[in-house]
């Protein structure tokens, strides 16, 4: 079998092990990744969060309910939890501090805490604040550890509001212009982001650690992914 051929089976392999409910076979796809020599990052986004989407599409389709969600992600985080250490760091070596948290409302918080990961793997020093998270919270932990960026995420539509909620309060508390706001989850667009005045969105984890680094930098442009 080619490299190539080989790459392609585990990647299938580590995403069929999260569709299948399987946290032991999602964990030796996970090592065989690594014994393969496929890049981490690659094997969580290919594989994985492949296996992830998948069993989303088979929510919709109501084939799998809740429960059999809860599971999969078990299973993700099983393989996750492989992999993660051997995440290629490669700091961005800039001196930030960000606080992430899942919307007031939203439990969803596999994207999430992908984002805090990859953050972290590039150097960042993350306060991550959970799911569930009320506006005032994240106002008020930005504030008291002097943090540069609020990172807010959120996979519902009907939560995306509380994401314009926090920017008001920052407004409101006068505190607006010490943070770069930057948003994520899949309902969100670079267009939603601008309309509630946020900094920047990105769609995916690797794009939001480069969109950190963009707003940090000076003259930074708030577009990325
Ligand atoms: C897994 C899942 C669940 C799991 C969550 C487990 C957990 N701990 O997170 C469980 C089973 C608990 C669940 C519950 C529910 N779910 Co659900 N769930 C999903 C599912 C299948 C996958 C989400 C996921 O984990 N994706 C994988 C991650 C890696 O992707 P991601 O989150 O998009 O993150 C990436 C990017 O968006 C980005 N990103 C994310 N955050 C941020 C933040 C920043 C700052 C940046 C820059 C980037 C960024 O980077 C990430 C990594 O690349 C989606 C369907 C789907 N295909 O998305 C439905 C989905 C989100 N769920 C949905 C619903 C309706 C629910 C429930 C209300 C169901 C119910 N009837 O109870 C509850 C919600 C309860 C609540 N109040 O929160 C709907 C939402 C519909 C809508 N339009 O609002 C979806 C879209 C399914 C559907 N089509 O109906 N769910």
């Amino acid at each position: 079998m080619t490299q190539l051929a080989i790459r392609e089976k585990v990647l299938v392999e580590l995403a069929e092990s999260v569709v299948a409910l399987d946290e032991a076979r999602a964990i030796a796809a996970a090592e065989a990744a690594l014994h393969e020599g496929i890049d981490a990052y690659d094997a969580i986004q290919e594989g994985l969060l492949a296996g992830m989407n998948r069993a989303g599409q088979l929510f919709e389709e109501q084939e799998y309910f809740v429960p059999e969600l809860l599971v999969a992600s078990d299973a993700m985080y099983a393989g996750l939890s492989i992999l993660r250490p051997h995440i290629r760091p490669e700091s961005f070596e800039i001196p930030a501090k960000v606080v992430i948290g899942v919307v007031e409302g939203d439990t969803h918080d596999v994207g999430k805490n992908l984002v805090r990961i990859i953050l972290q793997t590039k150097g960042f020093e993350v306060l991550d604040l959970g799911r569930d998270v009320a506006p005032a919270k994240f106002v008020d932990n930005a504030i008291e550890i002097g943090a540069d960026v609020i990172a807010l995420s959120t996979l519902m539509t009907t939560t995306m509001v509380n994401m314009d909620e926090t920017i008001n309060l920052l407004e409101g508390r006068g505190v607006r212009e010490q943070f770069k706001v930057i948003v994520g989850g899949s309902p969100l667009s670079k267009g939603y982001a601008d309309r509630i005045r946020a900094n920047g969105y990105a769609r995916d984890a690797i794009s939001a650690a480069e969109l950190v680094k963009r707003l940090l930098q000076p003259e930074a442009v708030a577009i990325a992914g």
